[in-house]
């Protein structure tokens, strides 16, 4: 029987973009939201969500992959650790040219991650306010959405297919690219691939039913933090709000949000960046 008290408590729930090897700025970052300076812990009303690309670019990939571990061993439940093409790079094709290479011991950790399910596809994140949110690395085009999972019609059912697919027969479509990979802009795009501004957002202005839950990603964005220039076709402009220095990026398509948050880390860190904070919120 559900009664409200099955209900998880809601509380802060963060979202991290791509962290891409910055370490320390993953550390400073959580140390604001009230985690323990040396141990990390993180206050009880605190989850993590990582939405993959913790690794490559930065100086300190390894430093990034233990932080994960370390809360995800304290505390399972607060921290969500998702997966990013950089660590698809060591799980299954297609592969990448990329000039950096992990240690051995911090590939058998990413590794160890996916055969045990630590780190995942998605999570789906409930509010008090009403919203529904999916959360994936590179956002759930319309086209995968509708072709490879059946429209699931909520956030929860749509996390729960894609997560239900590691490790079993049809897992190699989780690795589905998209026009980073192909160079062919491909509205099914994949989500850990799927380009924001090509594929994406066009996906969902060009479909027949509107969108059925908001959704938060990272791995690319609609718009150049540094030059401020936008990307993509221009009728996008129009439905994106800039938070140039959060560095988010929030399209509203038919009523649903669509809100982006990589920091775009480049082998420095951004200059501003923060994570995406939802108060009331708890993960279905
Ligand atoms: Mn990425």
């Amino acid at each position: 029987m559900f009664s409200p008290d099955d209900r998880p408590a809601s509380g802060r729930i963060a979202l991290f973009g791509d962290v891409g090897g910055h370490a320390a700025e993953l550390r400073k970052a959580l140390v604001r939201l009230g985690a323990d300076s040396e141990t990390l812990a993180l206050p009880d009303d605190l989850t993590v969500v990582q939405v993959g690309d913790l690794i490559h670019r930065g100086p300190d990939s390894p430093g990034a992959v233990d932080i994960a571990r370390t809360v995800m061993g304290a505390q399972p439940k607060q921290w969500f650790q998702l997966v990013g093409n950089h660590e698809a790079q060591y799980l299954a094709p297609p592969r990448f040219h990329w000039p950096e290479r992990l240690p051995p011991e911090v590939i058998e950790t990413v590794f160890e991650w996916w055969r045990t399910r630590r780190m995942r596809l998605a999570v789906a994140i409930g509010t008090d306010d009403g919203h529904d949110f999916l959360v994936t690395h590179a956002g759930l085009t319309e086209g995968y959405w509708r072709h490879f999972m059946g429209m699931p019609a909520t956030a929860a059912l749509a996390a729960r297919s894609l997560n239900s697919m590691i490790g079993r027969l049809h897992e190699s479509w989780l690795f589905r690219g998209g026009v980073m990979v192909t160079g062919e802009v491909d509205l099914s795009a994949g989500p850990m691939w799927a380009s924001a501004p090509d594929e994406l957002l066009p996906s969902w202005l060009a479909s027949t039913a509107p969108a059925p839950f908001d959704q938060v990603h990272g791995h690319s964005s609609t718009v150049d933090w540094v030059t401020r220039r936008e990307y993509g076709r221009p009728e996008l402009a129009g439905l994106i709000t800039e938070d140039p220095v959060r560095r988010h990026a929030t399209a509203v398509v038919e009523g649903r949000r669509i809100i982006g948050i990589d920091p775009g880390h480049g082998r420095r860190p951004a200059k501003t960046w923060a994570p995406l904070v939802l108060t009331g919120a708890h993960v279905r």
